[in-house]
């Protein structure tokens, strides 16, 4: 009989296809050349397979912007929520033949078609502030605010932490937001570690592994949280459009 599976409508006939919340989550990552930005890509929007885009070495690896496009993931507590998370990986700062309008045009390129932006990922690999990295990132920082994405629509992701305790953690952050003057408020700093497991000794991979998989599960949180998005091409556009001879030409 029908009725008991509850066929006799056509709502019914449907039901499975009503109550999956299928949502769509974008971001795009900036940080300094091998922070991370490649690993978290892949692992966050569950493209793990065989990561042979990210690697250590003493060379810059991304070249240009690359988007990828995740699988929908389902939601570790609701389990009728899946999510989608789509992140636009970019070329890292600081690398030697990359300057700071290179850099600017970059991000400007690669954001100038997006409607819909969720949030920011700054990348941040715990080492030193280097001589010039401070220029970069507050040229990125400005221009973030000029498109309208405030640190309420960012996301900072400190990498390479993972053998340092709390204490040392909360230094480095405090140091970070007073060099670069930049606030970023608690819910928004994540503590990561994306090492690309294939790459690591067998003696730290349990142990690595597990830090990998609570860190994809952090930001994939912190990233579902940022529920408006931003218009930024139409900003852009703006800035096009009052200003045409500015000074970062659109490429
Ligand atoms: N120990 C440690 N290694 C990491 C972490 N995140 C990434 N790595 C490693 O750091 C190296 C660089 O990672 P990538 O993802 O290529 O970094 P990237 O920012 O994309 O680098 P570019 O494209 O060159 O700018 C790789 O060997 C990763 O496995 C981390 O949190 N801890
Ligand atoms: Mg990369």
């Amino acid at each position: 009989m029908c009725g008991a599976n509850n066929y006799n409508s056509m709502e019914g006939m449907m039901q499975d296809e009503e109550f999956e919340d299928m949502r769509g989550r974008k971001a795009i990552l900036i940080g300094s050349v091998g922070s991370g930005k490649t690993s978290l890509a892949r692992y966050v929007t569950g493209l793990y397979g065989n990561n042979n885009e990210s690697a250590m070495s003493g060379y810059s690896q991304t070249k240009g912007v690359k988007t990828y496009r995740g699988k929908y993931i389902k939601h570790p507590q609701f389990t009728d929520i899946k999510t989608q998370y789509t992140l636009t990986d970019t070329e890292g700062y600081g690398a030697d033949s990359f300057s700071s309008d290179e850099l600017k045009n970059q991000l400007l390129y690669s954001l100038k078609f997006e409607t819909d932006l969720n949030c920011i990922i700054l990348v941040v690999s715990f080492e030193r502030f280097r001589n010039g990295l401070k220029d970069d990132l507050g040229n990125l920082i400005d221009l973030l605010k000029t498109l309208g994405l405030d640190q309420s629509h960012t996301i900072v992701c400190f990498t390479h932490c993972e053998l340092f305790t709390d204490d040392v953690r909360t230094r480095y952050v405090e140091e970070f937001k007073s060099y670069y003057s930049f606030d970023v408020a608690p819910e928004n700093i994540i503590f990561g570690c994306f090492t690309n497991v294939g790459e690591i000794r067998e003696e730290y991979n349990s142990v690595i592994s597990e830090n990998v998989k609570k860190s994809i599960l952090n930001i994939r949180k912190a990233i579902d949280t940022k529920e408006h998005s931003v218009n930024v091409a139409m900003k852009i556009l703006d800035i096009e459009r009052q200003r045409p001879q500015v000074a970062v030409p659109l490429v």
